[in-house]
């Protein structure tokens, strides 16, 4: 069979060639969403480009929202996030050497759990297998056909044969390098992007983290922030310049900046040790409008990324694909396209507080090389502020462990 230019070679292959919601890419978004989906009685298939032990070496997110943590308690995935998460009451802030705790509990009822995003992608993995939700590892040239018509198609190759699977909506959940979104005409898509003028660079030891909950600190050298996997793995990051590499911070550059960076209450706690893994990530706030158009639909970060410094791209995937499960699933049990055709609006009203609360605590904590004492001045005296104002301290914890979905 030739789809375009394309032959379908395989005929007798054990994959499926037809479902109802065809989903590119199983990161969180896409197997999440496959779960809920399942849930509600609608069948999908899963097409990721990596192998799953790919997937899973990803060192990423850490800080789950209250409102993420119920989603997946209520999908019946919360047993291992509850007995290995920690619950965190409230987060830090370092300026000038002083330490001002953002008391979630007091201030706003809610937490957050520390939980890692690679944890949470093979509670998700084994879900799908216990359930028998099919995912197609390693397919590779996904292309996706037919969206302006109800009956789609995506071909793919995998293990050098090509497939052809018919659906009914096709779903890009295939994160910020994913090619689903450009099947979006651009006489139709708009993008909204801000960079920022420095990386981070991460790095994780197995050492006891030096504060039981987050620190994240504005100094003149430049961002630190103190996070943690468990009781003997952490996770620290340092503000490095645009152009820096892993190797231009060997353990040694790294511990002492960091240590620097730190109030001396926390600092003279640290504990260092040899780096189990180091990343750099570039900082960006990117947006591209609408999430749909005809059967395709964009969730996570397919469709919008955020610097981490609100901890909130992997919370966002979250309810992106709370709302689609739920307009997809109301479509199939009452063929109402409401909920489909709002979620563009829906999402993205959710997304953008989000981009504007990690630009926003980016911008307050982050040191801008081009900076101006005029700048400066207003970062400290936001900063001030925050540390003396209730009002402000719980608009912050409000944002934090995350507005409601
Ligand atoms: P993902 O996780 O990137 O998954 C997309 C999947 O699609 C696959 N793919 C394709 N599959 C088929 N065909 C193609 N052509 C494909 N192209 C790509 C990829 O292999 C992949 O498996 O996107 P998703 O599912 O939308 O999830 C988003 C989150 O991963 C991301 O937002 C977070 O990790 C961001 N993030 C954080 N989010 C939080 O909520 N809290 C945090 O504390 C937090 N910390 C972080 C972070 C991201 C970081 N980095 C490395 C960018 C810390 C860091 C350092
Ligand atoms: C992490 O633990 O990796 C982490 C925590 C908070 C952030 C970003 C990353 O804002």
């Amino acid at each position: 069979m030739a789809i375009g230019s394309r032959e379908v070679t395989n005929h007798t292959s054990q994959l499926p060639t037809r479902t109802q919601v065809a989903i590119i890419g199983g990161g969180p978004a896409g197997t999440l969403l496959s779960y809920l989906l399942h849930l509600e009685g609608v069948a999908s298939v899963v097409l990721e480009l990596r192998s799953r032990e790919h997937v899973l070496g990803r060192v990423r997110a850490g800080v789950i929202e209250y409102g993420s943590a119920g989603v997946l308690r209520a999908a019946g995935l919360g047993d291992r996030m509850d007995g290995e998460g920690f619950v965190h009451d409230g987060v830090n802030l370092a300026f000038a050497n002083k330490l001002l705790r953002i008391d979630f509990g007091g201030l706003v009822g809610k937490h957050v759990v520390i939980y890692g995003q690679t944890q949470l992608q093979k509670d998700l993995y084994d879900a799908m297998d216990r359930e028998g939700i099919a995912l197609v590892d390693e397919a590779e040239q996904i292309e996706v056909h037919d969206i302006e018509t109800t009956t789609p198609r995506v071909i793919f190759d995998k293990d050098g044969e090509s497939h052809s699977l018919s659906c009914d909506y096709v779903v890009g959940c295939d994160g910020a390098h994913g090619t689903a979104r450009e099947y979006i005409p651009s006489t139709v898509s708009q993008t909204f992007e801000r960079l920022y003028p420095f990386v981070w660079v991460g790095l994780l030891s197995e050492t006891p983290p030096v504060n039981d909950e987050l620190i994240y600190a504005n100094h003149l050298d430049g961002f630190a922030l103190c996070s943690m996997r468990n009781e003997n793995l952490s996770r620290y990051y340092v503000q490095g310049s645009a152009e820096d590499t892993p190797e231009d911070w060997p353990d040694e550059r790294f511990w002492e900046a960091l240590e620097r960076r730190l109030p001396t209450e926390a600092a003279d706690r640290l504990v260092t040790g040899p780096s189990i893994e180091k990343l750099v990530t570039p900082l960006r706030s990117w947006v591209s409008e609408p999430l749909s158009y005809g059967r395709l639909y964009l969730a996570g970060d397919a469709a919008h990324v955020v610097p981490p410094t609100g901890a909130k791209g992997l919370n966002l995937a979250i309810s992106d694909v709370v709302y689609l499960a739920s307009a997809l699933s109301d479509f199939y049990t009452t063929g109402s396209t409401t909920g489909l055709d709002e979620y563009s609006a829906t999402a993205l009203s959710r997304v953008w507080k989000a981009v504007r609360f990690s630009w926003w605590l980016t911008a307050l904590m982050h040191r801008f090389s081009a900076e101006e004492d005029f700048d400066r001045r207003l970062q400290m005296a936001e900063l001030d502020y925050l540390f003396s104002s209730e009002a402000a301290q719980r608009a912050m914890a409000e944002n934090y462990v995350g507005l409601l979905l």
